[in-house]
């Protein structure tokens, strides 16, 4: 007779969590760190029981938003390379659509994270229950079904046996490389609280191991030979390169081929920035090194990258007329982007196998220096830009330099939203071998991501320091967190850089010939919202009598951080020293370092076109000529429609 135990459904899945294992390279470790939550009717009586009950082996930690509990999460299983997660529970209702934003960002960046959201009553007897939706033609649906489109498995545990396939799938799509990505499990609150006989099978310890598949030997042949006939190849480096662990292989690589390494967001850092080889951001925000060699590149071998549009500039940012791409990926979507020869497989096993089937070969001499030459003269840009101020204020590529600079070897940057990431992109000297010092969230680029991101970086890694850089923009979009941050003495340092609204769009609004319309803090001049150009500033100042009477400060001081104020670089410095002194005594809460910026000194673009479509018809000059150079600048879009194969 199978052994059994009577438990809730509840408790089953606390039990089920606390012992799932994942294992990969022959390291064993806990899948699941504990449970985020925020507690109502719709699980407080069925998981909120079982999390107490078992509190000892699956740790509870309240979270003060929803969406940022998720966030939180995926902060932790970015750093810890998706090998580690939390679970997140949520009551019905309002708790379970906040998650819909931090599922989002999960799925598209490829991050696992269990969302259980409560539900409405299986047995539909109480109907309607307090924030319920009533849909009057489909008796199944529930605004949990939000979830459906941005997870990648959804179930809604309608019987309690159905737990045990539901939680297993949960768990192979978690752990699996290439489908992670939110999974959402629906718990209906009277299910949550039923007993049933579970299987003491399902409560034992499951390891998960993550294997790391090689390519097919044709894919790699083929791949092998499209390289030794480049001339000018280069690599583009993904998130996958760091997932994987493969940064040391990338390196074993490139030393031995000479192809240079440019990187996307998720990527950045997958080369250390003083590498010979090493351009730095490649696309819309790229440096002048990558977007160079991009664009007269032939053979481009994209290793973990999806091809988001600020990598290939929108599709313009290659243009030999006959180049092909490699595409190395462990899922088949991104492999088969471009029209790439796909590698499927594994990033590192693929580039060791790519390594050895072009043993003996390098790339053209000259290609090589003249990837080199690029390189050193992007760091001189670099040194210039953060050395550059602002007009009467700190510019933010300064910001940027000091926390560059505080960080070290081993420090993180997290940001996520803004014209921050930009600039990070271009600006960041990557140190860590590893590639885990640089954390930009740019797959949904979230406003409100940076600090329970932040949060999630320093639990999977309190031995490293955690900057988190902020706009005021995304500080106003959650703030809330940083009362959990308090509560869990989480050490991270917040830099809060405030210039007054959306410099980001602002910029993006000017380009488009719109003047910054609804961008800037301010008040409303007669009713209309004034322009944000940097002529009207120049006329009212920072400091002048429309800028709101809001101190964000003070904000985060009342929700318990320890918080500074910096007026110049200099004062910056020395805060983020004292920041470091603070969170290495251990047990420390958040510091918040508030600095106000010139919003009109940006970081310049190199050659990175995005495409954002301006009306094709208006009364105004200034955006018909916006329009005139977007046509000119989508006629070097490609669709890149031959393959690799020839
Ligand atoms: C949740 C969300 N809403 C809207 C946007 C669009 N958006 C991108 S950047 C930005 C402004 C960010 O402002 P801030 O954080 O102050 O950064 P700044 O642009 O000033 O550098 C907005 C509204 C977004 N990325 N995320
Ligand atoms: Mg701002």
């Amino acid at each position: 007779m199978t052994e059994t135990e009577t438990l809730t459904v509840a408790q089953a899945l606390v039990r089920f969590l606390a012992a799932q294992r994942v294992e990969r390279d022959g390291e064993r470790r806990r899948f699941f760190a504990g449970c985020l939550g925020i507690f109502g009717h719709g699980n407080v009586a069925g998981l909120g029981q079982a999390l107490a009950q078992y509190e000892d082996l699956l740790p509870y930690h309240p979270a003060r938003n929803e969406q940022a509990m998720v966030h939180i999460a995926s902060g932790y299983a970015r750093q810890r390379n998706r090998l580690g997660t939390w679970a997140c529970t949520t009551s019905v209702g309002p708790g379970a659509t906040n998650l819909v934003t931090g599922a989002a960002l999960a799925t598209i960046n490829r991050l696992p994270v269990l969302l259980l959201p409560g539900d409405t009553f299986a047995t539909r007897y109480p109907h309607p229950v307090l924030q319920q939706l009533e849909v009057t033609h489909d008796a199944t649906v529930s605004v949990n079904d939000c979830l459906r489109p941005v997870s990648r498995y959804y179930e809604r545990v309608e019987r309690p046996e159905q737990l045990i396939p539901a939680a297993l799938e949960a768990m192979r799509v978690l752990t699996d490389p290439a489908e992670t990505g939110a999974v959402t499990l629906a718990l209906p609150e009277d299910v949550q609280a039923e007993a049933f006989d579970v299987p003491a099978a399902f409560l034992a310890e499951r390891v998960w191991t993550v294997y790391r598949q090689p390519p097919a030997a044709e894919a790699l042949r083929a791949a092998a030979a499209a390289i030794r006939g480049a001339r000018r190849p280069l690599i583009v480096a993904g998130g996958g390169v760091i997932y994987s662990e493969a940064t040391a292989a990338l390196r074993a690589f490139v030393d031995a081929t000479g192809i240079p390494v440019a990187e996307t967001q998720a990527g950045r850092g997958a080369l250390v920035s003083d590498h010979p080889l090493s351009l730095g951001a490649i696309g819309a925000t790229g440096t002048a090194a990558a977007n160079s060699l991009a664009r007269v590149a032939d053979v481009v071998i994209g290793i973990g990258t999806r091809w988001g549009d600020f990598t290939t500039a929108s599709k313009s940012a290659f243009q030999d007329p006959d180049v092909r791409f490699i595409n190395l990926n462990v899922a088949a979507v991104d492999s088969a982007k471009l029209s790439g020869l796909s590698v499927l497989g594994d990033a590192r096993v693929a580039l060791e196998m790519l390594g050895e089937a072009l043993a003996g070969w390098r790339v053209p001499e000259e290609w090589e220096r003249h990837a080199g030459e690029q390189s050193a003269a992007w760091a001189d840009e670099v040194a210039r830009l953060v050395s550059t101020a602002g007009n009467g204020l700190p510019a933010q590529a300064e910001v940027i330099g000091a926390i560059n600079d505080a960080a070290g070897e081993t420090g993180v940057v997290v940001c996520a939203a803004g014209s921050a990431p930009g600039d990070l992109h271009k600006l960041w000297r990557a140190r860590d071998p590893a590639g885990k010092g640089y954390h930009v969230e740019y797959g949904y680029s979230c406003m409100g991501y940076e600090i329970p991101g932040g949060m999630g970086v320093k639990l999977a890694a309190p031995d490293r320091e955690v900057f988190v850089f902020v706009g005021d923009g995304s500080y106003l979009m959650g703030p809330g967190e940083l009362v959990t941050a308090v509560a869990e003495r989480i050490a991270i340092v917040i830099v809060l850089v405030d210039n007054h609204g959306y410099a980001s769009i602002g910029a993006l609004s000017r380009s488009v010939g719109s003047a910054g319309f609804g961008t800037h803090y301010r008040f409303a001049a007669n009713g209309s919202l004034p322009v944000d150009d940097a002529d009207g500033a120049a006329l009212a100042g920072p400091a002048g009598a429309d800028v709101l009477p809001v101190d964000l400060a003070a904000n985060a001081a009342s929700l318990g951080a320890r918080v500074e104020r910096a007026r110049t670089i200099e004062e910056l410095r020395d805060a983020l020293a004292r920041a470091r002194e603070e969170s290495g005594g251990g047990g420390a809460g958040p510091t918040v370092i508030c600095i106000e910026t010139d919003r009109y000194t940006g970081v310049p673009g190199y050659d990175g076109w995005w495409d954002v479509p301006v009306a094709e018809t208006s009364t105004q000059d200034t955006v018909r000529a916006a329009r005139a150079e977007y046509e000119r600048n989508l006629s070097a879009q490609r669709q890149f429609l031959e393959g690799a194969h020839e």
